[in-house]
């Protein structure tokens, strides 16, 4: 009989012993009772959660199950949880959380009875705030998939495929089978989220209104074929899929009608705006139509005795993506609940993301955030033949400029989207087309492989997945293994620290061992003495932003001066950040190869073996911290300017009333931006930037290493002198 103690009795208790008690005996309350000797009503009460039960209880009922799930119960309800919050027994990590817990109570002990010094209290603080964070990331079992590209190229068609939103009807294409609306691109109009719930519904975010008139406002002036405009714009107004909906929301959609037998656009913008003498007047009567007011519904259920629930859902989501819905704004998130479980398991609680296709540039705050997401998997979504197409590379280039490149290899899958006979149309390097598709993949796979090297990108996943012919389950379970490795990867995390831990205590009053320690130190704390400092900068926050500005389009030029910096496809703010850690990234790359092969060095070292596991956290550590660096520096750049750029209104309104006065509207913005940039006035922000940039070098990364690498004798020196 076990005699260790129960502990934090779980609040689902009772439930979970009935449950146990049908699915190992199949006895009855009753027969219980009569085992352990005890009231019928103890057991119905216990069970029911009206009486809570005592440790002893428990003991007693699950040792007279007599099975393996009642032992394993007992066993996880006898784990003291004492630092990491108590997992449930159905995560699947459950051991490895559990291996973090008990380092961490190994290091609690170290720490209490033996009082270490300083030094090796900064070690231990960074193996347990590593332990921490990989324990509590592994407790948690939500995660994201977000499915990012270029429109049209097929993200909703995959993603809905996967996620089982489909009706059976092999008479039907796929566009009229999907329940999420897809097309010939540009369709998707926001963000959509596929969660799991209790019925089918759909609920969304409104765009606030200030940014659904200034909306009105863009498609109106481009409506209008507003005569101030310069010529050289071709693309004028908001992007499609917005129009789209904004039109039906103002009950003025377009249409197609037969003139002379040729077929014709009816606009009724168009004739509406004869009436309007400018394009504000117009833009006024548009936004009336709108009746933002009767617009308040922000969710839909499914009505009950609902026979057919797909084609419900099917039709209210495209009602609600094309802004057909009277009760409902406009969107600028889209839930679409669903009563079942997400690509085919229930470990995981999943969110599947489907985003607004990539029309201009990927160097978009939203995009960057998903990628940021250590929780998140990103799914790049590609075209079969240009793979990876030039939204990707653009993509994963402006990535690994600003310093995310362990996100790329951690977080980021590239997924190719084969059409009919893209795979079959492959050829080997003799000139043969494959036989049969795999080999097509295959090939191509590699290709995109090499391609992706050729910019340093190593370590992507390729995934291929044709929506009308490849298995949605073999492709769901290729998902779950992309989420399962950015789980082992903390797992691993786990145990290389167990190691690290184990042998810093091992290790502690070993004379031997202090010695070959005290020889890690001195080398690293060499380097860090001829690194410490931050090389100049070559190029200042802004030469990015202009430069960004200098490639957009005019009309999202204009866009984001209407909105004091803040269009997605040209957020001012992102881009100043971006400027910035790119920068800093060079400045620092030098420190960060350097202390890389100091370490390396001494890792292939075999005189400094018992100090290894140390260096391998070290090196992690490194990673880490240029990582936390970067992004601190990032917020830095895009938040240094923030409060002093609003507050130009003069500014923004001489960049958005350039606007129609002929060529060359971009250049005279940039110039516009440059002078603010660059007026004497203003120099006291770039110094500004310049503090945090290195207060964040100094607090990220050179105090860290400083913390771990100093000994008590270098300590003291550096004290007195
Ligand atoms: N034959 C075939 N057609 C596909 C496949 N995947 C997508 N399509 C078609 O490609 C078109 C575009 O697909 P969508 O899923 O709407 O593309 P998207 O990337 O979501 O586009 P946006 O929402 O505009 O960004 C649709 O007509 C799809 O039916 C596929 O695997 N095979
Ligand atoms: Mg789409």
């Amino acid at each position: 009989m076990s005699r260790r103690a129960i502990h934090n009795i779980p609040s689902d208790i009772g439930p979970t012993l009935g449950r146990l008690r049908v699915q190992t005996k199949k006895w009855s309350q009753k027969d219980l009772a009569a085992q352990l000797r005890v009231d019928q009503s103890r057991i119905s009460r216990i069970e029911s959660g009206e009486a809570p039960p005592t440790p002893a209880e428990i003991k007693a009922f699950l040792e007279t199950l007599e099975s393996l799930a009642a032992s394993s119960y007992l066993a996880y309800l006898q784990k003291d949880w004492r630092i990491l919050e108590r997992p449930p027994l159905s995560n699947p990590d459950i051991e490895a959380i559990w291996r973090a817990e008990q380092k961490l109570q190994r290091l609690e002990v170290f720490e209490r009875d033996r009082n270490p010094p300083a030094p090796v209290r900064a070690e231990l603080a960074m193996h347990r705030e590593s332990l921490e964070q990989a324990g509590t990331y592994l407790t948690r079992t939500d995660h994201e998939l977000a499915f990012l590209g270029q429109a049209g190229v097929g993200k909703t068609t995959s993603l809905g495929v996967v996620a089982g939103l489909v009706q059976e009807n092999p008479t039907l294409s796929l566009d009229k089978r999907l329940l999420l609306e897809t097309g010939k691109g540009r369709i998707t109009l926001c963000e959509v989220r596929i969660v799991s719930g209790d019925e089918w519904g759909i609920r969304i975010e409104p765009t606030p209104e200030p940014e659904i008139y200034r909306l009105v406002g863009e498609l109106c002036a481009g409506a209008c074929g507003d005569t101030r405009s310069p010529a050289t714009i071709e693309e004028k107004g908001v992007p499609r899929e917005l129009d789209r909906a904004l039109r039906n929301m103002a009950g003025l959609p377009r249409s197609v009608k037969k003139l002379d037998g040729k077929s014709v656009i009816n606009d009724p913008l168009i004739d509406l705006q004869r009436n309007f003498k400018t394009p504000e007047e117009l833009a006024s009567e548009f936004a009336s139509r709108l009746k933002l007011w009767k617009r308040t519904k922000k969710e839909v259920w499914c009505p009950k005795g609902e026979r057919d629930t797909q084609q419900w859902l099917r039709d209210t989501f495209a009602r609600v993506n094309k802004g057909q819905c009277e009760d409902m704004s406009l969107p600028t998130r889209i839930d679409v609940v669903v009563p079942h479980g997400l690509l085919n398991q229930d470990t995981f609680v999943l969110t599947l993301i489907d985003t607004r296709g990539i029309d201009e540039t990927s160097v978009r705050p939203d995009l960057r955030a998903r990628i940021d997401n250590p929780r998140t998997l990103s799914i790049l979504c590609s075209e079969f033949k240009a793979a990876p197409d030039a939204s990707i590379k653009q993509l994963l280039q402006h990535l690994m400029d600003t310093g995310a490149d362990r996100a790329i290899a951690d977080r980021v899958a590239l997924l190719v989207l084969p059409q009919h006979g893209d795979a079959r149309g492959v050829t080997d390097d003799s000139g043969q087309p494959v036989e049969n598709d795999s080999d097509g993949y295959e090939i191509k796979r590699d290709q995109v492989i090499n391609a992706l090297k050729l910019f340093g990108a190593t370590g992507i996943r390729v995934l291929m997945f044709n929506s009308l012919s490849d298995s949605p389950e073999d492709f769901a379970a290729e998902l779950i293994a992309l989420i399962k490795r950015l789980r082992e990867r903390q797992i691993e995390r786990i145990d290389t620290l167990s190691k690290a831990v184990d042998q810093l205590i091992r290790n502690y009053e070993e004379r031997a061992a202090q010695l070959v320690r005290a020889s890690v130190n001195k080398e690293l704390h060499s380097f860090l003495s001829n690194h410490e400092s931050l090389p100049q900068a070559r190029q200042q926050a802004h030469d990015f932003l202009l430069g960004q500005l200098d490639r957009a389009h005019a009309r999202t030029v204009w866009a984001t001066t209407r909105r004091q910096g803040g269009w997605y496809n040209l957020d001012v703010y992102y881009c100043l950040g971006a400027g910035t850690a790119s920068e800093t990234r060079r400045r620092s790359e030098r420190f960060f190869l350097g202390i890389d092969a100091v370490v390396t060095t001494m890792l292939a070292n075999e005189d400094l073996a018992a100090a290894h596991p140390f260096l391998n956290e070290v090196l992690l550590n490194i990673q880490a911290w240029k990582e936390t660096f970067l992004e601190t520096v990032q917020r830095s750049g895009a938040e240094n300017f923030r409060p002093a750029l609003q507050a130009e209104t003069q500014l923004w309104a001489a960049a958005e009333s350039r606007w129609g006065q002929g060529l060359g509207y971009r250049d005279d913005v940039v110039n516009l931006f440059r002078s603010w940039f660059l007026d004497p006035q203003h120099e006291g922000l770039h110094k500004a930037l310049e503090k945090r940039v290195k207060a964040s070098w100094r607090e990220e990364v050179i105090d860290r290493m400083r913390a771990i690498c100093t000994d008590e004798v270098q300590a003291a020196t550096k004290k007195h002198a």
